[in-house]
């Protein structure tokens, strides 16, 4: 089982991408693409409100365990940019970069286009990643993609198996009422493994709530392990107390003060102390100020691309965490490249 993220530029051919690796599922503001074939299970995200809605894309990389990141043949744009930037900040993730739309392009121009991806993102987290070219009218490639991605999802296994151990979580995309049954959520078990009738806690509301019954692709198990996307029925709550992004778990920390220790991008007009800002963390993502900026210990009132200093900032709302989370700093107000920041807690 894997989840999988389809991001790109506008006009990138994110959405035929994903009706062809998935059939379509839940649909939002990001869309689901399901396939299911023996122990080949995919959930696609497509990031369809980007580059409109940067969070769009964040939330589709952050429900994801492998990005494939969607270049047209014509060639690269700010957007790709933004992409890639957005990607190395939030860091350890397994992807690939597929041109798309390869009948309408050649050998030379592909390659050419390859070799432009490699040197953009020299010395980012992004620098080993394979391209592939696809064409979602001819066909060509597809079956090398699904193979290359088959490769990611045996590494994700090995990596979400040795995750079952821990205690559970379980990050909260959508939530509705069904009539007969009562609140149902869709989510990720980011970590852990979850059971009918564990009593968890919903976060940040600190509510209480038990597992009354798990789904996983439309079928009704018992347990549902690391990585697994799943629907949940539970008890003790209501839809109408949900947003994205919620946890249902043991145990988070809660707060809407942050120190955060910031790698800011290579390209970024940074920030200043005083700023209004976006920070966002899982699926949550709150308006926050900054409140003080420190470089090696000491004050300063802004700081520059490639920087890495400690920020202290006051989001609007609390939000729920864990001491390992990484949380990204955005201004929705930059024109071209709007993430910022990508950041560990101190406290
Ligand atoms: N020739 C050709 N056209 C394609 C291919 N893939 C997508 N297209 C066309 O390119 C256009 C954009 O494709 P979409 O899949 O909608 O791309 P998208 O990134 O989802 O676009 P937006 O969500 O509108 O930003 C559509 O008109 C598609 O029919 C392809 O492999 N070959
Ligand atoms: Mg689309």
């Amino acid at each position: 089982m894997a989840n999988v993220a389809i991001i790109g530029s506008e006009k990138s051919g994110r959405t035929s991408l994903a009706g062809k690796l998935g059939k379509k599922g839940t649909d939002s503001d990001l869309t689901l693409f399901n396939f299911v074939k023996g122990d080949r299970v995919y959930s696609f995200t497509d990031a369809k409100t980007y580059p409109e809605s940067p969070k769009s894309l964040i939330q589709a990389i952050n429900m994801s365990d492998i990005a494939l990141a969607c270049v047209p043949s014509t060639g690269l744009t700010a957007r790709t940019g933004e992409c890639i930037v957005a990607l190395d900040l939030l860091g350890g993730k397994k992807g690939m970069f597929v041109i798309t739309m390869s009948d309408k392009s050649n050998l030379n121009a592909i390659s050419e286009l390859t070799g432009k991806i490699k040197t953009i993102t020299k010395s980012t987290n992004l620098e080993n990643w394979e391209t592939v070219a696809v064409s979602t009218t001819t066909f060509e490639g597809l079956e090398t993609l699904k193979e290359k991605l088959f490769a990611l999802d045996e590494e994700v296994k090995t990596e979400n198996a040795s995750k079952d151990g821990m205690t559970p979580r379980v990050m909260v995309d959508h939530f509705f009422n069904v009539k007969g049954i009562g609140c149902v959520i869709l989510g990720t078990v980011t970590q852990g493994t979850i059971n009918i009738h564990d009593k968890l806690t919903l976060f940040p509301p600190r509510r209480e709530t038990e597992i009354r019954s798990i789904q996983s692709n439309d079928v009704d198990v018992k347990t549902a392990g690391t990585g697994a996307r799943v629907g949940l029925a539970l008890k003790g709550v209501q839809a109408k107390e949900f947003d994205r992004g919620y946890m249902i778990s043991q145990k988070e920390e809660i707060s809407s003060k942050f120190n955060l220790e910031c790698q800011l991008a290579k390209f970024t007009d940074g920030f200043a102390v005083g700023d209004a800002v976006h920070l966002f963390a899982g699926l949550q993502s709150e308006p926050a100020k900054i409140e003080s900026i420190t470089v090696d210990g000491k004050n300063v009132t802004q700081v520059k691309a490639g920087s890495v200093c400690n920020v202290v900032l006051y989001a609007q709302k609390d939000i729920a965490y864990n001491k390992d989370d990484r949380f990204l700093i955005v201004q929705l107000n930059y024109p071209k490249q709007r993430f910022v920041a990508g950041c560990e807690v101190r406290q």
